[in-house]
């Protein structure tokens, strides 16, 4: 089914608003889901009533852009991990972190170590993913170890400990490869990265409302105004937004606006010297302008969350409406990032396949 937030004309939207009626009273009888189809299971089963509500008062304009929630502020700012005296984030970093919703720029890597690494990210740009079957930045930590030796750095892991907990799992991450001239990717949010196909989360936290996810983002190049530095609207991981189907600006393939105004935050840009590493909740909204320079912008992330968040469980593939393209489970899977996983809650790349790199890998992995 084709859940990209487009604006439809109103005999489409009549309809699917009749539809969407029927299974908001479905879902509200509490009558069993295994008997429906695969995709409308899927609605049933995970739309938060609030996701019902907004689609069809706005007949079929407007929706939540992922699984609504607001942010639980923590009851005290403490670390939630022991970590390495030089990775301690300061009281001031950690308090920042919970009112903003970001911390950094915070030195991780030398600039030298990432000016010779980017020769091995240009190298399998526009290369397909031995993961996916074709060109896609994600979760290339599969197939380059190097990466993945990056991903798992004390100096990345020790600081997300301190928001998430010892035990981490990372279940994606992406190479930002901003061509010279390349557009802006708008403000944006995410909680459980229901976004992807809206049917199912990504991400199974117990309670949506606690902090369950982190985004650490990696500057490759330096990141400048010019040529698209990542940008901030502070204290917005407050509450997931809706968003208005349409408009000017583009989020890779689906065209929408996010229900809010940059007069109303604080909007903050950060600037990154290669190596410098950003950390933020993807509920935070986000995004970085359009490089107006004549050279490349490449940086690399990594999304990890504590070993109790399940990721895909049971899950054979999902569709992304923003970067197209299906994609397949059947070679991915959560890989420890730091601590331990007494959880097993999803599927698990071991560690030693990563650092061997893909030829190692199975086909096929145990669920
Ligand atoms: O690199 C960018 O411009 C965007 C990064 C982003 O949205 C993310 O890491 O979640
Ligand atoms: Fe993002």
């Amino acid at each position: 089914m084709n859940m990209a937030p487009k604006v439809r004309p109103l005999w489409q939207r009549a309809p699917i608003v009749g539809a969407l009626s029927a299974l908001r009273a479905y879902q509200a009888m509490r009558l069993p889901t295994r008997i429906l189809p695969r995709d409308i299971k899927a609605i049933v089963r995970n739309w938060d009533p609030r996701m019902f509500h907004q689609l069809i008062r706005s007949g079929v304009t407007s929706a939540y852009i992922d699984q609504p929630c607001e942010f639980r502020q923590p009851a005290v700012v403490a670390p939630k991990a022991e970590v390495a005296p030089e990775y301690r984030l300061t009281q001031e970093q950690l308090e920042s972190f919970y009112t903003r919703g970001f911390i950094g720029p915070i030195d991780v890597f030398t600039p030298e170590q990432m000016r010779d690494f980017k020769k091995d990210l240009l190298a399998i740009e526009g290369e397909k993913s031995q993961t996916y079957g074709f060109v896609t930045p994600r979760d290339r930590h599969f197939e380059m170890p190097r990466l993945w030796y990056y991903m798992k750095s004390p100096a990345v892991t020790d600081r997300i400990a301190q928001l998430l907990g010892p035990d981490l799992n990372c279940w994606r991450s992406q190479i930002f490869y901003k061509g010279p001239g390349s557009p802006a990717i708008q403000w944006h949010q995410a909680s459980t990265f229901m976004v992807e196909d809206y049917q199912d989360p990504a991400l199974f936290p117990a309670d949506r409302n606690e902090l369950f996810q982190i985004t650490a983002w990696i500057a490759v190049d330096d990141s400048t105004h010019e040529n698209g530095a990542l940008k901030f609207a502070s204290g917005t991981h407050s509450r997931i937004r809706t968003i208005n189907f349409g408009g000017k600006e583009g989020f890779y393939n689906a065209a929408f606006e996010l229900d809010f105004r940059e007069e109303d935050q604080e909007i903050v840009e950060i600037p990154c010297r290669a190596g410098q590493m950003i950390l933020f909740t993807e509920r935070c909204i986000h995004g970085s302008a359009a490089n107006k320079t004549d050279k490349h912008r490449i940086a690399f992330n990594l999304r990890a969350v504590p070993t109790n968040v399940a990721v895909y469980p049971g899950k054979k593939y999902y569709r992304s409406v923003y970067n197209g393209g299906k994609y397949h489970l059947d070679k991915w899977g959560v890989a420890l990032l730091r601590g331990e996983d007494r959880h097993q809650l999803s599927r698990t790349i071991p560690a030693e396949m990563l650092e061997r790199g893909y030829d190692a890998m199975p086909t096929r992995l145990a669920a």
